[in-house]
């Protein structure tokens, strides 16, 4: 796959990138997230056992991987000590010791989570359906250029200067628009300002280091948050994350140059899912989405919330394969859909009389596209744990090799269960 790995989700995420990252940390020296925040939902099963991860990368169950978080990532430090806390309970070794966060990543501070949660009740039912955790609201501080980030932890004055000044526009905002509890200033600084020590030796220069490591030789892999439909440009906006989610994030995300990445891994299910709100072509609101969503699991893995879910959606697909210029697709969960007497798969829209064959951007445009689908035979064979490409049933490799045709993109792997070893290496 080359030397270094962007691996990002092709679909609305939750496509399984966190099995992925594990998987392939083994040949890589270290782990890096990009974008996002504590918003991210990455499942990992080793053994048997289940971990879940918000802000860590998923390399960390590598006892010997190196993890950073990149400038890109909003940084709740309150929210990265909990998940520490929960590695080291869980004999998870060297956790703090392999951790490098870099001092440009703008904080998620407790007026982001308290402004998210004020705005999508205000909105009612026209809401985003976040997760709540701060996002949007993080990141706007950050482009607005008001922001608190890490290294200014360890300039005190500064920093409760600029919160101060801050919180006078966001508590104005919270009371008198919004209709919520203003939050004090001083109980917040004094609640941030305490990480500080425990996190200095974290603190990091991420892309310096990062080119010191490529130049001496170490690869590297790039773990992408949430899917390329929930981009802030690209995706079905306004219903998307509030960060660019696509491969050529990792770049600014982590202060690499573009020739640094190798390979884009795009990350699909067979089927589909979102969770929140927003268009979603392919959504089956019937018995058979909630077959998928019982035997998927479908629920989210930071709010519990219930995936929709759906037929797999290949004019979606098309889209993320030019938005990230994927090289290869990993296929997972490719055994929740044994046993089913036909599978439809999405192969384009119809939309204002005319035929697409890529997701138009754009939430009004999407809400508008019909899918035009194919039909195949299922098969009544487990696919459950297989290791072989040759090993899974005829119609099983049809719907595969036509799913990876209409998407533009060629398969590299394929899931078959949530441990490291049910995976298919297809070449
Ligand atoms: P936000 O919180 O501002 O990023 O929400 C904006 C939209 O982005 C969606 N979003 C996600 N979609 C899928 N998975 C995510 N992570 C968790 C998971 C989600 C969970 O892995 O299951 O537990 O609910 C994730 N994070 C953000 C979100 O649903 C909004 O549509
Ligand atoms: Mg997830």
């Amino acid at each position: 796959m080359g030397k270094n790995v962007v691996v990002i989700g092709a679909q609305w995420g939750d496509e399984g990138k966190g099995k992925i990252v594990d998987w392939l940390t083994e040949r890589a020296a270290g782990v890096v997230r990009f974008n996002g925040g504590h918003n991210a939902g990455h499942t990992l099963v080793i053994n048997g056992k289940k971990t879940i991860l918000r802000l860590i990368p998923s390399g960390i169950m590598h006892a010997t991987s190196t993890c950073y978080i990149g400038n890109g990532v909003v940084f709740s430090p309150e929210a990265f000590f909990r998940e520490v806390d929960e590695l080291n309970a869980v004999g998870v070794p060297n956790v703090e010791k392999r951790l490098r966060v870099s001092g440009n990543c703008p904080l998620i501070m407790p007026y982001h989570i308290a402004l998210d949660h004020a705005r999508e009740a205000a909105l009612g039912s026209k809401k985003i359906g976040t997760t709540g955790r701060g996002i949007g609201p993080a990141y706007e501080d950050k482009i607005a250029r008001r922001t608190v980030r890490v290294a200014d932890l360890y300039h005190p004055e500064r920093f409760a200067e600029i919160v101060r000044a801050v919180m006078k526009l966001h508590n104005f905002v919270l009371e008198k628009f919004l209709g919520a509890e203003p939050l004090d200033p001083e109980k917040v600084i004094a609640d941030t300002l305490a990480y500080a020590e425990r996190l200095r030796p974290m603190v990091t220069d991420v892309s310096e280091v990062l080119h010191e490591e490529m130049d001496a030789g170490k690869r590297f892999l790039f773990e992408g948050a949430q899917g390329s439909m929930l981009d802030i440009d690209h995706g079905t906006y306004p219903y998307v994350t509030s960060s660019n989610t696509v491969a050529g994030s990792a770049c600014a995300g982590a202060g690499v140059g573009p020739e640094k990445l190798n390979y884009v891994l795009g990350i699909t299910k067979a089927y589909c899912t979102r969770v929140g709100e927003g268009p979603f072509p392919t959504e089956l609101n019937d018995a058979q989405g909630e077959a998928l969503r019982q035997k998927g699991n479908e629920f989210g893995a930071v709010t519990g919330r219930p995936r929709r879910c759906g037929w797999f959606d290949g004019a979606a697909l098309r889209r993320a394969v030019q938005i990230n210029g994927i090289t290869g697709l990993a296929v997972m969960k490719l055994d929740v859909l044994d046993g089913l007497e036909t599978i439809r798969l999405g192969v384009g829209y119809r939309y204002e009389g005319k035929t697409l064959k890529v997701m138009p951007s754009g939430a009004d445009a999407v809400a508008k596209c019909e899918p035009i689908y194919e039909e195949f035979p299922g098969w009544k064979e487990s696919t459950f744990g297989v290791k072989e490409w040759d090993q899974l049933p005829e119609s099983a490799r049809q719907y595969l090799t036509r799913l990876s045709e209409v998407a533009g993109a060629p398969i590299a792997l394929v899931s078959t269960g949530p441990d490291r070893e049910q995976t298919i290496l297809h070449t």
